[in-house]
Formats: C-alpha cells, sequence, structure tokens
C-alpha cells in the first residue's frame, strides 16, 4: 500500500469538495451606521447575492453574530436575525455592541443557500468600515496588549 495513493486521494477529494462548495457560496456586503442612540447600537444592512452569479438571494435568514477577535471571551453579544428590506437581497436589522472597535462579523445565511460568512469590521462613532485582512486573524493590526483587570470598555 503506498502512501502516494493515499494522498493523491486526499488530494483529489479537496479538489471536489472546493468546487462544490465554490458553486454554492454567498456574497454578503454588510453596511452598519450608527444610530443617534443608544450608544454603539447600528442599523445594518446586508446585501445578499450568489457568489457565482451574482444574482440577488431572496427568502434568506440571516443570522448576525459577533465577537471581538482581541478580546475573546470577554463580549456576549445575542446574535441578530435580519429581516427582508426594500429590495431583492437586501436585508436589516439593528444591532447593539458594546464597544468601539474591530468586531468580527459572522453571517449564518440560510434559505435558498447555506453559508457562513466571517468578517472583520471596525465600528465606530459613524458605523462600520470593513478591515483589510493581513494575514492570520488579522495579526498584523496593531492592537494595545490586554492587560487583565485593564480592559477598557
Ligand atoms: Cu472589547
Amino acid at each position: 500500500m503506498s502512501i502516494g495513493k493515499v494522498i493523491l486521494g486526499a488530494a483529489l477529494l479537496a479538489g471536489t469538495t472546493t468546487s462544490a462548495l465554490a458553486a454554492d457560496r454567498a456574497r454578503a456586503t454588510l453596511s452598519c451606521k450608527a444610530l443617534p442612540s443608544p450608544e454603539f447600537a447600528y442599523d445594518c444592512t446586508v446585501d445578499l447575492a450568489n457568489a457565482r452569479t451574482g444574482a440577488p438571494l431572496e427568502g434568506a435568514t440571516i443570522i448576525l453574530g459577533a465577537d471581538m477577535p482581541s478580546m475573546p471571551m470577554v463580549h456576549n453579544v445575542p446574535p441578530f436575525e435580519f429581516k427582508a428590506g426594500d429590495k431583492p437581497g437586501r436585508y436589516q436589522t439593528h444591532i447593539q455592541l458594546d464597544m468601539y472597535g474591530p468586531w468580527a462579523i459572522k453571517l449564518r445565511i440560510a434559505g435558498p443557500l447555506r453559508d457562513e460568512v466571517v468578517a472583520v469590521y471596525q465600528f465606530g462613532p459613524e458605523g462600520s468600515e470593513a478591515r483589510k485582512r493581513g494575514g492570520a486573524g488579522g495579526k498584523s493590526e496593531p492592537q494595545p496588549a490586554a492587560k487583565p483587570g485593564q480592559l477598557r470598555h
């Protein structure tokens, strides 16, 4: 029994899996605007499309989860569900964070297709801004070191 055969088999399987998923991915564009009050509340819109065809995805369920990659286990933000917005493929919700800074936003999508999209956005007094992905887990971004007992909220 050759190791070569096993590796080839694994490579073929990986290739098949990748292309099958690629046909079914969603493209989600998130944009959040700060609400006048309360603090750290945002009105968020997602434009959802089939990544392969570009067609808007209607009738989807989208659940948003938020966490701070720089502060694991510190925040406990509940999930928020989007409702249909004012045009095909557009969804809308209000979310409540508890501080400004970089948030990893996870969108769990179900309905016409199933997908999970995660991206880091910088949330500030105006709204959200997509962050450029630098290496693994955004480690290239300078972050103030979080010392125990000195987390600022
Ligand atoms: Cu935090």
